[in-house]
């Protein structure tokens, strides 16, 4: 059983070199919240993906805390977990709220790998030693700056570039990138910004373009499975797929022909994994998404890409491509082979610089998990 003492949660605010922005908006920092959860012999800590703002998604970092401090860690105190995988029924009573579930999740596995001594990629059945990277692109305010972004990532040795598009930031981008970078792994997305019937859709299969992800609505699986007719180009969902029951859904109706995971966003690595290994039962290869994560989100979605069915490029890039201190060490190096290399050690294989995150760190709160008698 995992035995637990306390919770800890903290916000930190990190400024990222560049300021990333989607057709959803514009984001120049990165508030984070941590989770840290102590037991007897270890502690564990896991990142909750959710933003300032509620607009990849309804959670932000201030309803995570919230649902956090006031549901999951009342359910936490009462519970007897073997493995973290008995947490997503624990808190099934919990309507919504994946990114708050996922960040609590992700602590307790760190923590229980750590007390049995051995790499979290390992204990969930990871396949390789390094995963296979990309790196993901935001809106420029030019063409030719964002020319200059992605030479300067083909120069640092990124094997695939992904291009935030949106509705008159696609087809005059799409050409210009293609006529500097002919060769080059390109994949485009767009989180949500187009119409059904936008005869612009069609036009992206002339880029060779390794797939295009949500163009839609997240609530629309039906365009998204006549898109997916009407195209040649891959259909990859990000926002739709919410959960398993999503996946499950979307694979049946022939609206993805890839599926970008998340973590955070489905509600935790169990869920992933779950959705992995449907995917991979039918043939569709799935690929792990990033949300601008620390070394801790990072080190976790490293660990989820050695699974098996993860065959394409990942949004998992090398920590100086976001931040210019991190608060997890060692920092994420990409190998001249394209990769990010799995840390050797337990757990997710990264060591928090705790005194750092206290150093940017607004609120801190530490709750008991002792039964209160
Ligand atoms: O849609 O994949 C997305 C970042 C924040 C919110 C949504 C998305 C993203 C990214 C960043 O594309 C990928 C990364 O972490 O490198
Ligand atoms: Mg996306």
């Amino acid at each position: 059983m995992i035995s637990l003492e306390a919770l800890e949660l903290f916000v930190v605010e990190l400024v990222l070199k560049h300021p990333f922005r989607t057709s959803f908006g514009e984001e120049r920092k990165r508030k984070v919240l941590l989770v840290k959860v102590i037991g007897e012999k270890a502690v564990g800590w896991g990142e909750c993906v959710a933003s300032s703002g509620p607009w990849y998604s309804y959670e932000t970092v201030d309803t995570a805390f919230h649902v956090i401090r006031d549901f999951i860690t009342p359910l936490l105190r009462e519970a007897r977990l073997e493995t973290p995988r008995d947490f997503p029924a624990l808190v099934s009573p919990i309507r919504g709220h994946p990114m708050a579930k996922a960040a609590v999740e992700a602590a307790l596995w760190d923590l229980y790998c750590r007390i049995k001594g051995v790499p979290l990629w390992r204990e969930i059945g990871g396949v390789r030693e390094e995963v296979t990277s990309g790196v993901s692109i935001g809106i420029q305010a030019s063409v030719p700056e964002l020319l200059e972004r992605v030479r300067g990532f083909v120069e640092q040795g990124y094997p695939r570039v992904k291009l935030k598009v949106k509705p008159g930031w696609d087809i005059a981008v799409l050409e210009a990138v293609r006529r500097e970078f002919p060769e080059i792994k390109l994949q485009v997305d767009a989180n949500c910004a187009y119409r059904p019937g936008d005869p612009v859709l069609k036009e992206f299969d002339r880029f060779d373009l390794l797939l295009l992800e949500q163009p839609f609505h997240y609530e629309d699986l039906l365009e998204h499975a006549r898109l997916a007719r009407e195209i040649s180009t891959r259909l990859c969902l990000d926002e739709s797929i919410g959960s398993p029951y999503r996946a499950r859904e979307a694979l049946e109706l022939g609206a993805c022909s890839v599926i970008n995971i998340k973590q955070g966003r489905v509600g935790g690595l169990t869920a992933a994994m779950e959705i992995h290994d449907l995917a991979r039962e039918r043939g569709i290869p799935v690929w792990c998404g990033g949300m601008l994560e620390t070394g801790v989100g990072r080190a976790l979605n490293v660990a989820l890409a050695t699974l098996p069915n993860f065959a394409l490029p990942n949004d998992i890039s090398a920590t100086d491509r976001y931040f210019h201190e991190d608060i997890a060490y060692p920092p994420f190096l990409l190998t001249p082979r394209g990769t990010i290399p799995v840390p050797p050690g337990p757990g997710i294989g990264v060591e928090v610089d705790e005194e750092r995150v206290r150093r940017a760190a607004a609120p801190h709160l530490s709750i008991p998990l002792t039964p209160v008698r």
